[in-house]
This record gives structure tokens, C-alpha cells and sequence, in this order.
């Protein structure tokens, strides 16, 4: 095929970023400044570390091979000839084996510089971060896999325009690049004919917490999450679903009410969450969500690049708040206080990390505002005692 056919293919098939955006990876492709005889890069992104985010690692220790494999296609359809895979620091089990499946590759000619016997050239450097969640957002990853600090650019230039080496470069998901082999084999039909129209083809459902049997689940896009527990099983122990995330920490949480929801990006969002990652944190009834909310705001706190004030500093004062709140000693304002702050937040801040500490915590006190109102009084470890969520 030439290049442009499969960039078509990609384009037909609709599938959208696997990463958390949603954004069309075809159109993202077809977005890049046009040749002009200097390199051009792929990048992918593997710095998953969404809280509740696990699908790449099992994709990557699973197959290694349908990523490489999306890689070579997907390097070819954009004249890229030196890829890179960014992987986070922890997962040193994924590093060697993601090299190793280099190696092969390249012992078998499927990289080099006569890829296929075909005159082509593609080689892959496998990049292990040092553990920042700020790496996965696409600029602060270009930074550092340059060598500085990872932090944010400015957008635009999007990376398409000025991305790696400040040359035109595609950033995407692991999971898009793996589900590319199979657009390719199947055709774009096949893959539409899963998921709903404008979210097509299958996805990895992470299900984690107080599921029956948490794990992986490979399903088209708009399947409910009352489908997907039945799938794991069901409810731990038989007890009720209390609260859950639609796409990992940074999508506002959802309730039983949303059991329903078709998990497809539209409409998540139309319920008033985001698809995100597909990152399913279930929390049953013996979980206090204030403590839970709490961990992920000092999650937050920690990560902040500290670029941007309203992210550097607010991140901080919720944090103080939501642990007094969590320890039963808040004060009468201070809910009104932590949703002022994350109004000052959201839309303020210089990426999505800032917004995404705010999610979690207005979503609680719109659902649950009479925990944090008992957090006035009583400690979140009297309400609900923590070896009560325990179960082995
Ligand atoms: C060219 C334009 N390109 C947008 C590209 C842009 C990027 C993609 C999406 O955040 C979300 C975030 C997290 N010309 C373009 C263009 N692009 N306009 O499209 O861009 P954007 O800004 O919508 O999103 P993002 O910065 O990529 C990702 C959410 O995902 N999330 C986080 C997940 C975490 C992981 C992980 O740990 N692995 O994925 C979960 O929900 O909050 O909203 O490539 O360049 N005009
Ligand atoms: Fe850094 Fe937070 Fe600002 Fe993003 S929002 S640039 S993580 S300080």
C-alpha cells in the first residue's frame, strides 16, 4: 500500500485516540506539516499513569508485537524513519521486554533500512521516563524524551506542526498504534462495524476495586458498565456500587444512576464525564468517597509540574482542605471553599492536569455533599471503616 492508503484507511476506519482525548488519529496524521526532506517522528506515547489507567502495560507484556507492528505501518504512512516509544520509569518489566521485542523485530527485517526488502527505513528507540505523570501529557513527554525537564509547552504549535526536535511529529496512544495492524488486515469496515458511529471499533475496559474479578476486558465502544460488571463477575461479595470513574481520576465520578451510560465518548459526555482512558474504578458502599477523593488530590498536589499557578497552588489548598475534611475537622465554609477553588482551577490552568484535580472533587460534593458535610464533625475512618472495604 502507499502511504496515503493507509493514512486513508486510518482515516475511514474513524477510529478515535486511544490516550484519553478522543482525538481522530487519522485526522491527527493528516494534520502534520507536509514533507520537506527533514525528518519527521512518531511518538508513542506509553507513559500510562492515570490513576486507574492499566491497559497499555497488559497490551505491551501481552503482545509487544502488535504495537511494533503499528509502529512500522504507521511510521511508513507518515514518513517517519526513527519512532519512539516512551514508556514510564516504573515498569522496568515492560522496558526489556519491549526491547527485546525490538530486537526480534529487527533480526526478522522488519526494522532497518530495507524494512520488507521494500528500500524502507524505520528503526523504534524504546525512552523509559523517571516516573512524572506530567511525562503523558504529549508536550511535557516531547521535553522530556529531549532531555529537559518535563513540562508543557504552549499550544499551538501543536506537535503535528513543531513537535520532537521542534520537527513535525505524531504523538499517540499505545493502544491506537496497536489497534492499526487490524485496520490494515481487516479493513476500515470491520472496524466500524463495532462500537457506535461516532465511536467505532473496540477498546480495553480496565475494571478495577470491588469487582468479582478485575481485569481487562476487550469490548466495542458503548458497552455499559452494568454489562461490564456482570463480565468481572459482578460485585465483590454481592455488596452495592456506591461510586465510580468512567475514565480514571480525572473524569467527574459517576453513580448507579449511569450503570447504563453506553461507555462511547459522546455519550459519557453528554452524562457529564469523559470516556477518557476507559479507566473503570469501582468503590462499593463501604467506601468513603471523601477518603478517596482526598488520595486523589494529594495525587494531584504531588504531580503539579508547578508551572502554572492556579495548578502549583490550588492543587495544594485542596489538598489541605480535603484532608482536614477527610480527618472530621473541616469548617463551615470549607466546601463552598473547595468548589470556589476549583472554579478558579478549571479553564485556568495551563494544561489538563489542573482541570483534572478538580473533577473528582465537584463531582463528590454534587453526589455526596453529606459526606463532606459529616467530614465537619467526623473523621472518614469512623464512617466507614477502612478494613470494611477489605475482602479477601
Ligand atoms: C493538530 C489541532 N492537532 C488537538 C491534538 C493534540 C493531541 C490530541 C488531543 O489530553 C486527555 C486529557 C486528560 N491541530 C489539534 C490537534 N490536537 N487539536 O489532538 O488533544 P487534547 O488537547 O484534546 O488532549 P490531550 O492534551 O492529549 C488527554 C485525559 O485525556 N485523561 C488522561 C489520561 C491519561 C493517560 C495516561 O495515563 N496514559 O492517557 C483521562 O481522561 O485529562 O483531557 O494530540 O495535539 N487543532
Ligand atoms: Fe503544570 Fe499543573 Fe500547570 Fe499543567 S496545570 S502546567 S501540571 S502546574
Amino acid at each position: 500500500m502507499e502511504p496515503q492508503a493507509i493514512i486513508d484507511a486510518v482515516k475511514d476506519s474513524s477510529i478515535r485516540g486511544r490516550g484519553g482525548a478522543g482525538f481522530p488519529t487519522g485526522m491527527k496524521w493528516s494534520f502534520m506539516s507536509p514533507p520537506d526532506g527533514g525528518p519527521r517522528y512518531l511518538v508513542v506515547n506509553a507513559d500510562e499513569s492515570e490513576p486507574g489507567t492499566c491497559k497499555d502495560v497488559p497490551l505491551m507484556m501481552a503482545n509487544p508485537h502488535a504495537l511494533i507492528e503499528g509502529v512500522i505501518i504507521s511510521s511508513y504512512a507518515i514518513g517517519c524513519e526513527h519512532a519512539f516509544i516512551y514508556l514510564r520509569g516504573e515498569v522496568v518489566h515492560v522496558y526489556r521486554r519491549l526491547l527485546r521485542a525490538v530486537e526480534e523485530a529487527r533480526a526478522a527485517g522488519y526494522l532497518g533500512t530495507n524494512v520488507g526488502g521494500k528500500g524502507v527505513t524505520v528503526d523504534i528507540t524504546v525512552h523509559a521516563g523517571a516516573g512524572a505523570y506530567i511525562c503523558g501529557e504529549e508536550t511535557a513527554l516531547l521535553d522530556s524524551l529531549e532531555g529537559r525537564r518535563g513540562q508543557p509547552r504552549l499550544k499551538p504549535p501543536f506537535p503535528g506542526a513543531a513537535g520532537l526536535y521542534a520537527r513535525p511529529t505524531s504523538v499517540n496512544n499505545v493502544e491506537s498504534i496497536a489497534s492499526v495492524p487490524g485496520i490494515i488486515l481487516e479493513g476500515a469496515d470491520w472496524f466500524k462495524g463495532m462500537g457506535t458511529e461516532k465511536s467505532t471499533g473496540f477498546g480495553i475496559f480496565s475494571l478495577s476495586g470491588h469487582v468479582a474479578h478485575p481485569g481487562q476486558f476487550e469490548a466495542p465502544l458503548g458497552i455499559t458498565m452494568r454489562e461490564l460488571i456482570d463480565l468481572a463477575g459482578g460485585m465483590r461479595g454481592g455488596r452495592r456500587l456506591k461510586f465510580w470513574t468512567p475514565g480514571g481520576s480525572s473524569t467527574p465520578i459517576f453513580t448507579e444512576e449511569h450503570l447504563d451510560v453506553p461507555l462511547d465518548f459522546d455519550s459519557v459526555a453528554a452524562a457529564g464525564s469523559m470516556l477518557g482512558t476507559r479507566a473503570l474504578q469501582v468503590f462499593d458502599e463501604t467506601v468513603s468517597v471523601v477518603r478517596a477523593v482526598a488520595r486523589w488530590t494529594d495525587f494531584y498536589a504531588h504531580e503539579s509540574c508547578g508551572k502554572c499557578t492556579p495548578c502549583r497552588e490550588g492543587t495544594w489548598w485542596l489538598r489541605q482542605i480535603m484532608n482536614r475534611i477527610e480527618n472530621g475537622q473541616g469548617t463551615q465554609d470549607d466546601i463552598d471553599k473547595l468548589v470556589d477553588i476549583c472554579d478558579n482551577i478549571l479553564g485556568r490552568s495551563f494544561c489538563a492536569l489542573g482541570d483534572a484535580a478538580t473533577s473528582p472533587i465537584t463531582s463528590a460534593v454534587q453526589y455526596f455533599r453529606e459526606e463532606f458535610e459529616a467530614g465537619m464533625h467526623t473523621p472518614a475512618h469512623e464512617l466507614f471503616p477502612p478494613e470494611k472495604s477489605v475482602l479477601f
